[in-house]
């Protein structure tokens, strides 16, 4: 039995299939983690969430922010943006299936044995795991609950709060929560986001600088595996951080990473041409 973690699919099926195919994955017997956006931008994404589907007990898999997009787009709280890929899900007869596997989907995973956590932008830097995983259990809850899913989907966007406080509350609270785990790539040094740049490393606005590098972060010395920043190319210097993101869909690579023994593997849609 292997353990592989894959990088953002956003509906790029062939090179995931081309990884799985390559490390001999058998889905009775293995196991793989996906660190979100399993849809949107690529050219499959349906296809891409009916593999998956068709294999979800093998799987381990947190959200996207491009995940609860479709989320929200396939509730009627949002609608189908520009750039989206997302309409041939919507209009699928078995759409309701596949969204409500989605809902039972994790913001965060965390393997105790292992002691990896996984997620999709990373966890904010003041925050333990043990806090991360109860603050991402409050969005989680809220997702399976019908009563309660429409007015979190319908105030879950937006940048602000830039900050967590522990005294939020209602949907401003689980925004916050939603966009440190979903969407944050630069911080200050006391959590503050800034949701705006989404280039390398070195493009932080003053004051700002990668989560994963302020010092004090509360994870440090624990093992994340994330993704979301394709501008990383796949490149985390930080000691037991993984950056599984390569920019498949933008013309890069998708990364599996074996999580025992650190191989990883490469593949990209220009690689199937
Ligand atoms: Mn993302």
């Amino acid at each position: 039995m292997a353990t592989y973690a894959v990088g953002d699919l956003q509906g790029c099926l062939q090179p995931l299939q081309c990884l799985l195919e390559r490390v001999t994955f058998d889905p009775a017997r293995d196991k793989l983690w996906l660190v979100g956006d399993l849809v949107n931008r690529g050219p499959a994404s349906l296809e891409t969430l009916r593999f998956l589907y068709a294999m979800r007990d093998s799987l381990v898999c947190v959200l996207g922010n491009h995940d609860l997009h479709l989320i929200a787009v396939a509730h009627n709280i949002e609608r189908l943006k520009k750039n989206d890929t997302l309409r041939e899900i919507i209009e699928a007869p078995d759409c309701a299936e596949l969204i409500d596997w989605l809902r039972q989907q994790k913001l965060m995973h965390y393997d105790e044995q292992r002691d990896i956590a996984l997620v999709h932008a990373g966890i904010a830097p003041q925050w333990t795991v043990k806090k991360a995983l109860k603050r991402a259990a409050e969005v989680e809850e809220v997702l399976r609950d019908d009563a309660r899913l429409p007015l979190f989907l319908d105030g879950m966007y937006g940048n602000e709060p830039a900050c967590w406080d522990g005294d939020l509350h209602g949907v401003t609270r689980l925004r916050v929560i939603t966009n440190y785990f979903t969407r944050m790539r630069f911080c200050r040094e006391d959590g503050t986001l800034d949701l705006k740049s989404k280039e390398g490393v070195g493009t932080a606005p003053a004051g700002y600088a990668p989560w994963f590098s302020w010092p004090q972060r509360k994870t440090r010395g624990q093992k994340i595996i994330f993704g979301h920043w394709a501008a990383l190319e796949g490149k985390c210097e930080e000691p037991g951080l993984f950056a599984l993101d390569s920019g498949c869909v933008w013309g890069g690579a998708m990364s599996l990473m074996n999580i025992d023994s650190g191989e990883l593997y490469r593949c990209s849609c220009e690689d199937l041409k």
